[in-house]
């Protein structure tokens, strides 16, 4: 694949970075978090968001090239807002399967968070569903054990789009959901999403995990999850990704 000579190059010129989501209070408009997405700089200067180089991450060793990059870019700009005196709070990093099947993620996190002086339990790891396929043993589920360990959290991402997911609620530690956004798409127009989401509030209560919605694009969408009780959620109505200097304009502003 072409892309995947081009994302090289990119992390060799220094061409990635992240960019930012923040996770409000739907109530309060507060930030609570951020979560970090893969931005890349083609040589022409256009950025391409990482949907358009996901194609390259299938190739196990740039998706671990690109996974210790963000690592390390990720500790800088959190090393950078705790120094401001921003009262940050977490930061999510989306990881795959191939990162958990590469082994020692857990001493590679440990290490660029070490290295920046950032305590782990700002750390959330944004898995999704995928990282059970090709292999059900519970190796991801021990390696997912001992990052919590270490003060780390895990947010299922994308969640009720994949197979079988509330087994995964079983299986695997998670301390957040994350709703994925084709339920919020249709929150307002359509009882059997509305329901899904009332349902899936109801198991992360019981469960004790905390429940982020994903895509809020409109008023409608944040008040039907406000009653419902899904008081966190991300999406274009708060803020699109934004690059670390904006970030940094938001959190002094609303965090
Ligand atoms: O940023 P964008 O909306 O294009 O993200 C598209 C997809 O790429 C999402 O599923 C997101 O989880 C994933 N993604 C974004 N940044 C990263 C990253 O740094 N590493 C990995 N593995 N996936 C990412
Ligand atoms: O799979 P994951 O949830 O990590 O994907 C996040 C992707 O969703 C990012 O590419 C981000 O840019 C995109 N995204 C975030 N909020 C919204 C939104 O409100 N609307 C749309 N269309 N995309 C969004
Ligand atoms: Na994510
Ligand atoms: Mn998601």
């Amino acid at each position: 694949i072409q892309s995947i000579r081009d994302l090289d190059e990119a992390l060799s010129d220094g061409r990635v970075f992240s960019a930012y989501q923040p996770i409000v209070r739907i109530d309060t408009g507060e930030i609570i978090g951020l979560e970090a997405l893969a931005r890349m700089r083609r040589q022409d200067g256009r950025i391409l968001a990482a949907g358009e180089f996901q194609d390259a991450m299938t190739d196990a060793r740039i998706a671990s090239r690109l996974t210790d990059h963000m690592l390390r870019e990720v500790a800088a700009d959190v090393r950078r807002w705790l120094d401001m005196g921003i009262p940050f709070q977490h930061v999510g990093v989306n990881v795959t399967g191939t990162d958990f099947r590469a082994g020692c993620l857990d001493e590679r996190i440990e290490e660029a968070f070490a290295a920046a002086d950032v305590p782990l339990r700002h750390v959330i790891l944004e898995v999704n569903e995928n990282v059970y396929m090709g292999g059900s043993d519970n190796r991801v589920a021990r390696a997912a054990e001992r990052l919590r360990s270490k003060g780390m959290r895990i947010a299922l991402d994308d969640f009720g789009t994949g197979h079988a997911s509330l087994t995964h609620l079983l299986d695997f530690p998670v301390d957040i959901i994350k709703i994925d956004k084709s339920f919020v798409d249709r929150i307002v127009a359509d009882r059997p999403s509305l329901a899904i989401v009332q349902a899936l509030v109801e198991v992360a209560r019981k469960l004790d995990m905390r429940i982020v919605a994903e895509g809020i694009e409109t008023a409608e969408q944040a008040d039907r999850l406000l009653s419902l009780g899904c008081v966190l959620g991300q999406g274009y109505r708060y803020s699109r990704p934004v690059h670390a200097s904006v970030t940094t304009d938001l959190l002094l502003r609303f965090a």
